[in-house]
Parts: C-alpha cells; structure tokens; sequence
C-alpha cells in the first residue's frame, strides 16, 4: 500500500479506513491533504476489492479547517489561476459510498470535507461550524451549499454569519448528520455501518448514492425519472437475479458485483 505523509491508511477486509493525521495542525487541510486524499479515493474507486470507505479524523478534530498559513499570504490571481482546491470535486467524484466519521472539530474546510460524505456519523464531542468569516472569508469548498441543503436557510445562514459551532446533537436533530454515538466507539461504530454497506450488492450501492444524490440537484419529474431508469438498469445485473433468487429461497445472497 501506499505510505502518505498526512493519512494513515488501514483495511478492514472490505472497508478502507483513512485517518487524516496532521495533528500538530488539528488535521488543517492543505494541498499535501487534498493531493493524498484525491489518490487514496481514485485508488478505493479502482479496487474491486474495497466496498466502503471511511474517513476520520482524531478524537480532538475531524479537520480545523483549510490550512489559514498555506492560505495567508495568496493573492486573487493565485487562487484563480491555481483555481485553488478545486481537486475536491475529484473526491466528491467517488462513485462507491464512503462515510466521514466526526470526532471533535469539524470546521471551515472540515466541515465541508464532513459534508461531501454520503453521510456523516458524529462522535457525542463532534463540533460543526463556518467559521471563514471570522477570517475575512467565506465557505468556499460547497459549504454555504451543501449546509443549506443539509439543514435548511434559517440555520445555515445564522451558522455562516456568526461562525456558531453546533454540536452533535443539534446537528443530528438538523439532519446534517445521519447518528450519534459516544466518541469513544466513534471508529467502530463507523466501521460497523461501512461492513454493513460493503456486505451489499455493489452496483445497487452505487446506483442508490447516484439517486439520493440527484435529489439534490434534479426537479423531481426527472430526479424520478432518473431513479426508474438505474432501477430498470439493474435489472440487467447478476446481482439482481441472485437477489431475487436468494430471497425466493430463503438463504443470504452473494454478489458478484456483475
Ligand atoms: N489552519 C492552520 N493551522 C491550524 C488551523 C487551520 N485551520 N486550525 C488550527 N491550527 C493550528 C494552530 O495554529 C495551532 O498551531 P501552533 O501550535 O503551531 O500554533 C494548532 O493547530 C493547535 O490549534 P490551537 O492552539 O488553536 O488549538 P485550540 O484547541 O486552542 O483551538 C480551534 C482549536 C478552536 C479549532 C482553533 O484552532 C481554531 O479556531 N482553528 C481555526 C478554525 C477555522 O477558522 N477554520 C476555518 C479555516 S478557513 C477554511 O476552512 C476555508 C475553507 C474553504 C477554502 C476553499 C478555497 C477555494
């Protein structure tokens, strides 16, 4: 496996773990971060071996955000011609389903890494906030997008304004994250959830995270009709025959991914 100087990597049978591991900096997301990330999700893509992935962070911070000191000192014509953590949309790109598990702070940048999982599942000590304002900024990796979308105007808004942290139980009563469980079995807890989902049939995993994920950006008529047609397609897969067959029978099914 490849070693990465700001990730620690571990595979639990069908499920990747990745833990971002810059604690000096509270997990700040730099370029090195985003680089690594971009190539562990494009090879989790690739390995038809791994069916879930995980990311995670420390007990004391998810990520405090996109690195202020790589930041600090740019200028508009860098960030434009660099177009400056643009790469994300390569992780938000990832077809299989994938998890972020939040300990701690998740702010600014991390906050919006949280948010472009498929779905978030909070430690009881996970702290949620956009703070860039405080910093002459604003969100700028999808968060005044996908927190509107995830908790609505009202909180969203109030949230990027002020930098209000909100924590895990208000975020879990929002519906920005999926559960809360205590910090402390954070990781397994997480780790269950991704077993679960690396036990389906693959291709009906993607084609449920391609669907819910349309929700967000389709009128309803063609989310819908996006919907039938993958549900039409699947039943041109081998995991469909064996799915019916196995339930008919009474017995587990086993997938092919085919
Ligand atoms: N960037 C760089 N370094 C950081 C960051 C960060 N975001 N957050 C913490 N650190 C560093 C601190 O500088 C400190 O380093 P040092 O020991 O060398 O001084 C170390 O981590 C520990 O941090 P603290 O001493 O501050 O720890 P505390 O427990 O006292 O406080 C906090 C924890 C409250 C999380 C505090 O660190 C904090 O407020 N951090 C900044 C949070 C923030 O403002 N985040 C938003 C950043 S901007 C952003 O994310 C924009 C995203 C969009 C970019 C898109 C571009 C296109």
């Amino acid at each position: 496996m490849t070693e990465y100087t700001t990730l620690l990597i571990e595979r639990h049978d069908a499920v990747t773990l990745v833990r971002l591991n810059r604690p000096q900096a509270l997990n700040a997301l730099n370029s090195q971060v985003l680089a690594e990330l971009i190539d562990v999700f494009a090879a989790y893509d690739a390995d038809d071996s791994q069916h879930c992935l995980v990311l995670t962070g420390s007990e004391k911070a998810f990520a405090a955000g996109a690195d202020i000191k790589e930041m600090q000192s740019q200028g508009f014509a860098d960030m434009y011609s660099a177009n400056f953590f643009a790469g994300w949309e390569r992780v938000t790109d990832t077809r299989k389903p994938w998890i972020a598990a939040v300990s701690g702070f998740a702010l600014g940048g991390g906050c919006e890494v949280a948010m472009m999982a498929d779905f978030i599942i909070a430690g009881d000590n996970a702290r949620f906030g956009q703070p860039e304002i405080k910093l002459g900024v604003t969100p700028g990796m999808g968060g005044s997008q996908r927190l509107a979308a995830a908790v609505g105007k009202a909180k969203a808004m109030e949230m990027c304004l002020t930098g209000r942290m909100m924590g895990a139980e208000e975020a879990e009563k929002a519906g920005l994250v999926a559960r809360v469980v205590p910090a402390a079995s954070l990781v397994d807890e997480a780790l269950k959830t991704a077993a679960e989902i690396a036990a389906m049939p693959p291709l009906a995993a993607i084609a449920a995270k391609e669907m819910v994920n349309a929700a967000f950006e389709l009128p309803l008529a063609q989310g819908v009709r996006f919907e039938r047609r993958l549900f039409h397609g699947l039943f041109g897969t081998e995991d469909q025959k064996e799915g019916m067959a196995a339930f008919v029978e009474k017995r587990p099914g086993k997938w092919t991914g085919k």
